[in-house]
């Protein structure tokens, strides 16, 4: 078979020092790490819709990018294309996975048959690629906020023929994912929120929302799909506001619908920055309720407040993801989901390929360090000493939930009670910088 990306070679580990642009300085797919390889931690995917289909849109200018298959016109020539290209592309860079939309890979339709007729021809392309190369499915999803008709949203829509047509595709988008034996399905709440309170029947559109996810939940159950379910936070972007805002946000939302035993989340970087929250809070989050399922792994730019999805190349960050996800025992069904985009201006295919590569350095790096400062057990053991009140006399008992307000009025009355032990922020972040 011809390449479709000639000019990008099969991705090598050469060591930090290398210069060579086309190689990984830290990511070594059989390095053990704390028992387990780097590939085993790591779990990278590419994402279809920005790798494939981006073109460096953006609100004041068309694409940018020159890309292999810019001459084909006929949409299911163009799909097979691209779907050989995330294929080819995914096994150069050595990255175990890819995800995608249903309408990313295949050519919408003027009906939900019509536009099911045309991912199935792609989903047996895939499964023909399958056999020929390593790549397979993280997670599919249905893409529920490209077409006019979702503008109020899937699931939140104003009209109950928008939630049929909603319900539909994702029917047929877990079908396909369970066909191609996709680990996970995401429910990413595209425009599932509002603009204006002032046409807006929130208690409605929340109900519906649970009643569609349980229904789907359902649904996967019936057809044997034993992948993880999982929901994507995000506050805000296209819409003002959206229900699925943040971690804690979706936490509340699961137990009121009896979703909790079901669903776990797909963690973005990008949308923690946006919910004004840092992705080390988000993952904490999740991870201390049992519900770290995924991540989407990008980073966003602190100064202009969009969700940008850049490769993540911030160590800091990458380190403290690092730390949260070893905390959790690994991601599991889930994986390090490149949902990034190339700049703009980095129009070249080879550009496409160079931001994998620093990706997948900065979190092997981040895991590197996350090890040691586990390893080392200082930071842990902090915490650890902070809360030792928990464990002796009045607050154990605390700890053990019998007491009553009496009895701590009766032990605090007579007491001086002063301030606790110091935080010591400042001693610990040099802790950290130890490690990176
Ligand atoms: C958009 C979301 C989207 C989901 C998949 O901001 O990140 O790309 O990951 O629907
Ligand atoms: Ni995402
Ligand atoms: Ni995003």
């Amino acid at each position: 078979m011809k390449e479709i990306f000639p000019e990008i070679p099969t991705i090598q580990y050469e060591g930090p020092d290398t210069k060579n642009p086309m190689a990984f300085r830290y990511y070594q797919a059989d390095r053990k790490v704390g028992g387990k390889t780097m590939a085993e931690h790591l779990r990278f995917s590419m994402v279809f819709w920005h790798t494939m289909n981006g073109g460096g849109h953006d609100p004041f200018g068309t694409a940018t990018a020159v890309r292999p298959w810019d001459s084909i016109t006929d949409p299911m020539e163009l799909a097979r294309t691209k779907t050989r290209g995330i294929f080819e592309l995914t096994t150069k860079l050595t990255i175990p996975f890819f995800c995608f939309h249903d309408r990313d890979v295949a050519p919408d339709g003027a009906t939900l048959r019509e536009a099911n007729r045309n991912l199935d021809e792609i989903v047996g392309f895939m499964k023909e690629l399958m056999q020929d190369y390593p790549t397979r499915l993280l997670w599919g999803t249905a893409q529920l906020f490209f077409h006019p008709r979702y503008m109020n949203g899937a699931a939140t829509s104003p009209d109950p023929a928008i939630f049929a047509h909603a319900a539909g595709q994702v029917k047929k988008a877990m079908e396909v994912t369970r066909e191609l034996g996709g680990l996970n399905y995401v429910f990413w709440g595209g425009r599932e929120g509002y603009e204006t309170m002032l046409n807006t029947d929130m208690g409605r559109e929340l109900d519906n929302m649970g009643y569609f996810l349980q229904m789907a939940r359902d649904y996967g159950k019936e057809i044997g799909f034993e992948g993880q379910l999982l929901i994507e936070p995000k506050p805000m972007e296209p819409t003002k506001h959206q229900y699925d805002t943040d971690t804690a946000a979706i936490w509340g939302f699961l137990q009121e619908y009896g979703l909790q035993d079901d669903f776990k989340l797909n963690i973005e970087t990008n949308h923690a920055t946006l919910a004004g929250h840092t992705i080390q809070h988000e993952l904490h989050f999740a991870r201390v309720k049992g519900i770290l399922g995924s991540v989407d792994a990008n980073q966003g730019d602190m100064l202009l407040g969009w969700d940008t999805d850049q490769f993540p190349t911030d160590l800091y960050v990458t380190s403290s993801m690092m730390y949260e996800i070893l905390l959790n025992g690994g991601l599991h069904t889930g994986g390090l989901n490149f949902d990034a985009k190339v700049r703009r201006p980095s129009w070249r295919v080879e550009d496409l390929a160079q931001a994998h590569i620093v990706g997948m350095d900065a979190f092997a790096r981040g895991l590197i360090a996350a090890q040691a400062m586990l390893e080392d057990g200082e930071l842990p053991r902090f915490v650890e000493e902070r809360y030792k009140g928990y464990r002796s006399d009045m607050g154990k008992r605390i700890a053990d939930r019998s007491v009553t307000l009496a009895d701590l009025e009766a032990w605090a009355l007579d007491r001086t009670i002063d301030r606790p032990e110091s935080g010591r922020q400042e001693y610990l972040e040099s802790v950290v910088n130890r490690f990176l």
